[in-house]
């Protein structure tokens, strides 16, 4: 039975970057969040259509911090000398930023948002414009072989049908191919109170127990985990078709569970405790904002990132509080951030010496932000951070 333990109230898409003409008919959906008793299994209990979240206006290009540059050279490297693969799948290639390590010949990319699959086609990579399916995966069988390796970042958790997503793994990689994916750890968000993580287009969060469940069902066996810093904390699995018995399965598999399973989160009251902590998050954030504001000072929030528009819509706050956003990525600049409607700038002309407060939208890359942001903090700016608790850093 799958039971709801967090509302987090009416939201938008959190890809659809507004400008002042989108205002009247904004998309919005109720944003709540289950722990299926039976599975284990983390979920929306309401998911938006892909095709409203994933299309041709995609605005996240994962090449946009240093951090993410180096872990996917970094992992790229890890597979091509630990794998040996000849052929390499990756499922949402984004910008080309984890493909472009490798050779044009070893690597196909599959990619459903038209701008981004434009550009890792442009960079001379075959690409397939498709969501993940049965279909697409006999396709690429087809005209490539089956894939030694198979590669996903942040993108298996954002598809709602997770049998549909196995069963097509399972027709794509040979048999004695290795799959390997990363994405965000539900217990990492769970301890860190980082509620942020729920948006439209994380349809599941995952523990390592409820894949371990999910995968054996589809004939896979997890045979390692890591625990990687991107992203506020994600897992890394590393898992092989269960017929094949030559690779050894890592002490992390069980060590992962264990952990879980001690933190309780096989069980209701873990998600229990933390609802709690988010309504606990939301009140110190608002009086926080709220406090600095009748005081007078400048507050703005940097990164408009997709979990920031969770936050700014359930705590509900606007202009009022947070004057405007900066972003790197030019094309967020100049438009408006769904739901709360906070205008988006660059760095360059937001984040000069008249404020005295960021909100920390991008809280994920603390620590590529405070190397960056000597100056700001030298003449007296602060940082705000909601994680793992609402503070001044
Ligand atoms: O899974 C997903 C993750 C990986 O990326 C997606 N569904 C969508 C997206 O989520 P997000 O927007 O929460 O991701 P990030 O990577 O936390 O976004 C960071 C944003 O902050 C980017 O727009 C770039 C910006 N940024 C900045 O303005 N200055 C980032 C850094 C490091 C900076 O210094």
């Amino acid at each position: 039975m799958i039971k709801k333990f967090l509302d987090l109230g009416r939201q938008p898409i959190t890809n659809a970057y507004l400008t002042e003409n989108d205002l009247s008919d904004e998309f919005l959906f109720h944003l709540s969040v289950g722990f299926d008793e039976e599975t284990k299994l983390v979920s929306l209990m309401e998911f938006v259509k892909p095709q409203m979240m994933f299309n041709d206006t995609y605005a996240h290009r994962a090449s946009m911090s240093a951090t993410m540059r180096e872990s996917f050279t970094e992992i790229a490297l890890s597979i091509k000398q630990q794998f040996k693969p000849a052929k390499v799948l990756e499922i949402g290639s984004n910008d080309g930023v984890f493909i472009k390590n490798f050779n044009k010949d070893e690597i196909v990319a599959l990619e459903p948002c038209g701008n981004l699959a434009e550009m890792t086609k442009q960079m001379g990579y075959e690409t397939y414009p498709y969501f993940w399916n049965t279909e697409i995966a006999k396709k690429i069988i087809k005209n490539h072989g089956k894939m030694d390796i198979v590669y996903s970042a942040n993108t298996l958790c954002h598809i709602e049908d997770l049998k549909g997503v196995f069963e097509a793994l399972n027709i794509v990689l040979n048999d004695s191919g290795v799959l390997i994916f990363e994405d965000p750890s539900l217990y990492d968000l769970l301890r860190n109170t980082s509620y942020d993580q729920f948006y439209d287009e994380h349809a599941h969060l995952f523990s390592v127990i409820a894949l371990k469940d999910i995968l054996s069902k589809s004939n896979f066996e997890i045979f390692k985990v890591e625990n990687l810093a991107t992203h506020g904390g994600s897992n890394r699995i590393y898992a092989k078709k269960t017929s094949t018995h030559s690779i050894k399965i890592d002490k992390s598999v069980e060590q992962n569970i264990q952990k879980e399973l001690d933190f309780e989160m096989d069980k209701m009251t873990a998600y229990d405790n933390f609802a709690q902590r988010v309504k606990t998050s939301k009140d110190d954030l608002i009086s926080l904002l709220t406090g600095l504001k009748r005081q007078g000072k400048k507050i703005i929030s940097y990164g408009a990132t997709y979990k920031s528009t969770t936050i700014f819509n359930y705590c509900r706050i606007g202009t009022d509080l947070i004057d405007y956003i900066t972003d790197t990525t030019p094309n967020k600049q100049g438009k408006l951030s769904p739901g709360s409607h906070i205008p988006i700038i660059s760095p360059e002309e937001g984040f000069n010496d008249s404020v005295d407060y960021a909100f920390l939208g991008a809280w994920n890359f603390y620590k590529e932000i405070m190397n960056k942001e000597t100056e700001f903090i030298n003449r007296g700016g602060k940082f705000i951070t909601h994680v793992p608790h609402v503070k001044v850093l």
